[in-house]
Formats: structure tokens, C-alpha cells, sequence
């Protein structure tokens, strides 16, 4: 069985949010043409309270309940099986998706009977790595979607940085195009 996770396809990471990833947006119609080939939709949101020690690194972003922490509009966000909130509580970054406190999305998985994970969203330099790091060590095959993914590049290397520290703890990197022509 395999999952497809959407990380944090949130306003506030995409143009016109409070912490952009430069082309997040793009994301958006890859992912929608990905949710129907997968047993099981999960999504995380990004759900800080207003006051965090996370705001002393980043600009405030995603404030629960606000616009900037809605999924973009353009997300079919009806296919949807379960949404992780992290990041929730004031003293830690909650970057990974398995740092969820609503729910616990290794359980969550393994309830399902999931092997793989296929891992897409934003950003890819933060809270996609970190909830591939976990995945990979929380015994899933794991793969990143490299079309799916878009990063904040706060410096040129972080991005392919990242990209190779996963590849490296054994993230597997495919394309859209891979999982959905024919054969
Ligand atoms: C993220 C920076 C701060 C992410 C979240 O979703 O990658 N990045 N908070
Ligand atoms: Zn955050």
C-alpha cells in the first residue's frame, strides 16, 4: 500500500505568503494530478500559535486558523484522508510532518497498512527533509516527488543540499512523470 503525503501546500509558503518559497504555487497542479493514483491522501499543515520561539528564526507564518495557514486554493484538498497539524506548540520548529500533535502519523500509516511514502509539498530544504529523515527511519520506503517539491532557498545550496542529504539516509527521488505514464 502506498501513501502520497502533501507537506505543508500552505499559503503563506507560496507568492504573496509570509515565507515564500519562490514558484510554491507550481506545486499545486502537479500534486492534484498525483492524488488518484495512491490508497491513501495524508496532508500536514504548518499550525503555529501566534507567539513561538520558531518567529525568532522565520517571519510569522501559518498562525492557525489564519488565511496565510490555509492550503492553497488551488489544492483538491477533498481528496484529502487525514491532515497533520505540527509546529503547534510555542517551544519547538515542528518541521516534520510525524512531529504532528493532533494525531500520530506513524500509527496513522501503519494503521493502513502503508509500505510507502511518497513525499511532496514545501519546503523542500525544511519540512519535506524532515519528514523524509523520519519516514526513512520509521522503516517506510520513501520517495520524494522531485517536480512536487519546492524549496525557500535562503542560500544557493541549501536546496540541492538537502536533496542529496536525503538521498544519502536512502530517499528514493522520481518524477510525476514516472508514476503516472502508462507501465
Ligand atoms: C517550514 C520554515 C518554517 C516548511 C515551516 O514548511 O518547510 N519552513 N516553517
Ligand atoms: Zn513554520
Amino acid at each position: 500500500m502506498k501513501a502520497l503525503l502533501l507537506v505543508d501546500v500552505q499559503n503563506d509558503f507560496c507568492p504573496g505568503g509570509a515565507l515564500p518559497a519562490p514558484f510554491g504555487d507550481e506545486v499545486v497542479p502537479v500534486i492534484n494530478s498525483l492524488l488518484d493514483s495512491f490508497d491513501l491522501v495524508v496532508a500536514s499543515k504548518d499550525w503555529h500559535p501566534p507567539q513561538t520561539v520558531h518567529f525568532e528564526k522565520w517571519p510569522p507564518h501559518c498562525v492557525r486558523d489564519t488565511h496565510g495557514a490555509e492550503f492553497h486554493p488551488g489544492l483538491k484538498a477533498e481528496k484529502i484522508d487525514k491532515i497533520f497539524l505540527k509546529g503547534t506548540d510555542d517551544k519547538d520548529d515542528g518541521y516534520s510532518a510525524f512531529e504532528a500533535t493532533n494525531a500520530d502519523l506513524t500509527d496513522y500509516l501503519r494503521g493502513k497498512g502503508i509500505k510507502q511514502l511518497f513525499v511532496t509539498g514545501l519546503t523542500t530544504e525544511y519540512c519535506v527533509k524532515e519528514s523524509v529523515m523520519e519516514a526513512l527511519r520509521q522503516g517506510f520506503e520513501t520517495f520524494m516527488i522531485e517536480d512536487a517539491v519546492k524549496g525557500i532557498g535562503v542560500h544557493p545550496d541549501d536546496i540541492p543540499n538537502a536533496i542529496s542529504d536525503m538521498q544519502k539516509a536512502g530517499a528514493k527521488m522520481i518524477s510525476s512523470y514516472d508514476l503516472l505514464k502508462p507501465n
